[in-house]
């Protein structure tokens, strides 16, 4: 050979790292080399799309650039990682977020200008993956920023949806209709596909048994029948003022053979791709049920596809880093986000005594140590509980050892006296009902060392209720780590009027990585001045939203002394939108019976709701369908006019709550004691200066702690309370004990005002006859609320001042302050800030 042959990484780093200085002249450089050599366009035929892409991929070097470095220095500090497993991550979109993290919103804006381009109209390409349905995804979402803008050593692990949470829109009749988002149909350059990271998964098949030579113990091992392949594909977070750039590793299944030739060359066509769609088929769909189990074959394959892939892909780098198998929990804390991935527990039971060939105590200590596992809800019909004869089938092996862990477990708890003998039966992960089934949350906790719920109230109900049991037994094993929000995303870069306003008068912007900060505002919040400034930014983020409306829904809304008033979440019964909507009937009854002049003096609100349906979820969609026929007969009637309207936004998402949160004045938090396990829009509200309007339920509760019990419209009874009511309820008949006022209300639905009563005569059955949700009782007090809130409207310096007030005591809910406790009470890692390069550019 005449060449000299020589690997050198740092020569290679030297090469390309002129490439990546942040001017804004080279970035235009950067973008015009991806328009002309990455995209199937040239810088001549420029577009904006084209455009955009060309942006991202400039941005995506950068990332990459970091995330090596990271990747780098990491393994040379031998860190100890967390690991959060989670089957949704509700991301929201990229290209604005990175822009903000790396510090190069200038530039970036210079460099667009230059070209012809605004930086908002780049942004606003970008579609949003949506990997997750709510509150559950975007708490691991808001994770990932804070992981990666604290330098934690950590990793997102999840699954690459071909198709994510559906598309909605709303027919003329009022339906949720669906249609599939086909979001990789262009590249999204943020998604990294890894060639090198493929990871063979099995399933079905049988188990073998024979005698170890060497100890002369039984060994099993597993024959699966069948294989796919998780193939890794890698998205970079990066992280607020720092290098240190995070993965979220999405795995996407692919067959182990594309083709089958045998069956081809006989002419069966179909045949010859089956094995292929089938494989394909596993990570093809997210399922759309939020705060449901979705008792299904395929949803059963996604979760273990999704654990076996990633603690293969774990335990591959504890190897390469020379470590052994007897290191794993010091290696890494593996987060499961709720019960989805708790087959992780069975799966690193196996490998360790069926491929190390460790002891059963040695595992079992190994597993406990590693896995942890956060509880989302305490519905019973999302506890998950999954079918022994299923799991036999899709994973011998794995139902093997969870009887046998079990077994174990209930060794402990003799059958001897009758007492115990019942004990046995509530702990038995086991349960013997009409059809077998495993809990995998019993589970979850017998296999982890931490078990949190996600608010203080939540993790009470958990110990005294729904764990009960557990908790006896190991006291020291339930915490409570309540969520909390990235407030980079969810103020910094959704309200930049405000982030400005809060920046400019605490002279820093610390707050940005530091909330707390924001208990200084305390002492502007009578401030005349300092009001009338907060006030105007939400005025004009409320302009914003109208302009949307009238865009989007060719709606007329005011938007000056008109209070917004908000309820964005999912659709549940429990989350009792019915309430709402209920209410603005009462509320449009009232207004009609007025006489005109006083009704025109009224205190003007637009009442907005927004949030999907699962599409099986018969019941919620039923309630869009009554949200919508009373939004056209309010909004067009014209005795009504401007004093009143309800708006419903079709298709809920993450940017569209961007848009909602900062021009919210007052937002609804409504569900019944004890249900909601915390809720999160409750703290963006909070940080953008709006109100809340809530029942004492989640983290309603700590936001009245930390904002002043006076600065929240609070309603309703305590959760103890709760119980009693459903009794009445149930012995009284709900519609006896139903306020005058919601009577009316069902009235009005029952005689046609809102079309065929055939449509909502579930819902009103079931708010007649037990009302499980305590409609009925709740009513007038959130009547009496509402009406709170619209007086204090007109009283400015109050309003504007319980807005800051909540604002400045907000601190407390960032995801900074959550994951900070994550890594000391439950994982045990530390940051490891990369070695700051000295650059000419420094944040603050
Ligand atoms: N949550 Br379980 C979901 O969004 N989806 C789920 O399937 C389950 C829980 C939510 C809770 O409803 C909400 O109260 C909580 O704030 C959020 O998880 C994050 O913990």
């Amino acid at each position: 050979n005449k060449y000299k042959l020589k690997k050198k990484h740092s020569l290679i780093k030297d090469l390309v790292s002129p490439y990546l200085s942040s001017d804004y002249k080279h970035l235009q450089k950067n973008i015009a080399y991806h328009l002309e050599y990455t995209l199937p366009q040239t810088t001549r035929n420029l577009n904006l799309f084209g455009t955009y892409l060309a942006t991202s991929y400039t941005v995506r070097d950068r990332l990459l650039q970091l995330s090596h470095d990271t990747q780098k220095y990491y393994t040379e500090k031998k860190v100890k990682t967390a690991c959060y497993i989670s089957i949704e991550y509700l991301m929201g979109r990229f290209l604005q977020n990175a822009v903000l993290n790396l510090n190069l919103e200038e530039e970036y804006g210079e460099a667009l200008a230059g070209l012809g381009y605004g930086l908002e109209d780049i942004y606003d390409q970008e579609q949003d993956p949506a990997l997750g349905n709510g509150g559950l995804g975007r708490l691991a979402a808001c994770f990932l920023d804070t992981l990666a803008t604290h330098n934690y050593p950590a990793w997102g692990y999840g699954l690459r949806y071909n198709y994510g949470l559906f598309k909605q829109s709303v027919d003329v009749e009022g339906d949720q209709v669906e249609k599939t988002d086909v979001w990789l149909q262009f590249p999204y350059p943020f998604m990294i596909e890894n060639h090198f990271i493929r990871i063979p998964i099995g399933f079905y098949g049988s188990i073998e048994t024979y005698v170890d030579q060497k100890t002369k113990g039984t060994r099993f091992k597993w024959h699966p029948s069948e294989y796919v392949i998780a193939q890794a594909n890698d998205i970079l977070i990066p992280g607020y003022g720092t290098d240190n750039t995070n993965t979220l590793r999405l795995w996407s299944c692919r067959p182990i053979q594309e083709l089958d030739f045998k069956k081809f060359s006989l002419g069966d066509f179909k045949g010859a791709s089956e094995k292929r769609l089938n494989a394909e088929n596993i990570t093809n769909v997210l399922y759309p049920n939020d705060n449901e189990m979705a008792g299904k074959e395929l949803r059963f394959k996604q979760q273990y596809f999704l654990v076996a892939a990633t603690l293969q892909d774990i335990i591959r780098r504890l190897k390469e880093q020379k470590r052994t198998i007897y290191e794993l929990p010091d290696f890494a804390a593996v987060q499961l986000n709720d019960t989805h991935p708790t087959l992780a527990i069975p799966e690193l039971l196996r490998v360790l005594l069926d491929e190390e060939m460790l002891t059963w105590d040695e595992a079992w200590d190994i597993t406990q140590r590693t896995f942890s596992y956060t509880n989302h809800t305490i519905l019973p019909e999302a506890l998950e509980r999954w079918p022994v004869k299923l799991i036999s089938h899709l994973l011998p092996r794995h139902m093997q050892l969870i009887e046998a862990i079990n077994w174990k477990f209930l060794e402990n708890f003799s059958e001897n006296n009758k007492e115990s003998g019942k004990l046995r039966k509530k702990l038995s992960l086991i349960e013997n009902s009409r059809d077998t089934l495993v809990r995998m949350a019993w589970l979850a906790i017998v296999g982890s060392h931490k078990v949190n719920g996600v608010s203080d109230i939540h993790t009470n109900i958990l110990k005294d209720k729904v764990f009960k049991d557990f908790h006896k037994i190991y006291p020291k094993k339930f915490i409570n780590v309540t969520n909390g929000v990235t407030p980079r995303r969810w103020l910094h870069a959704c309200n930049p009027k405000l982030s400005e306003l809060i920046t400019a008068t605490l002279n820093s912007n610390e707050w940005i990585y530091d909330l707390t900060h924001l208990s200084k505002l305390r002492e502007h919040a009578d401030n005349e001045e300092f009001q009338l400034k907060w006030a105007a930014i939400k005025l004009f983020n409320k302009k914003k939203l109208q302009k949307y409306v009238k865009r989007e829904l060719k709606i007329d809304i005011g938007y000056k002394d008109v209070v917004y008033d908000i309820q964005i979440k999912r659709i549940h019964e429990y989350k009792r939108q019915l309430m709402n909507i209920i209410g603005s009937i009462s509320y449009y009854s009232d207004l009609l019976k007025m006489d005109p002049k006083k009704r025109k003096e009224m205190p003007k609100r637009v009442s907005f709701i927004a949030g999907k349906a699962a599409p099986g979820y018969f019941v919620a969609k039923k309630i869009i369908k009554l949200i919508n026929c009373v939004s056209k007969v309010i909004n067009t009637d014209p005795e009504i006019g401007d004093v009143f309207k309800v708006i419903y936004l079709p298709n809920y998402s993450v940017t569209l709550a961007e848009l909602l949160i900062p021009a919210t004045d007052v937002s609804e938090h409504i569900s019944t004691p004890g249900t909601e396990a915390s809720g999160t829009s409750n703290m963006k509200f909070v940080l953008n200066g709006g109100l809340i309007l809530g029942t004492l339920d989640g983290a309603n509760l700590e936001i009245m702690k930390n904002s002043g019990e006076e600065n929240v419209f609070a309603f309703g009874i305590t959760k103890e309370k709760v119980d009693q009511v459903k009794q009445n309820n149930i012995e009284k008949g709900a519609y006896n004990l139903m306020d005058e006022k919601m009577k009316n209300a069902i009235n009005l639905i029952e005689n046609g005002t809102f079309g065929n009563i055939e449509n909502y005569q579930g819902l009103i059955e079931e708010l007649k006859g037990v009302d499980r949700y305590i409609l009925g009782h709740d009513f007038a007090p959130y009547m009496e609320a509402m009406d709170r809130v619209m007086q204090t409207y007109q009283k400015p310096q109050k309003w504007w001042k319980m807005s800051i007030l909540g604002c400045a005591g907000s601190g407390w809910l960032s995801s900074d302050r959550t994951i900070k406790e994550y890594a000391e009470n439950i994982w045990e890692i530390k940051p490891c800030p990369l070695p700051k390069i000295e650059s000419e550019k420094q944040l603050g």
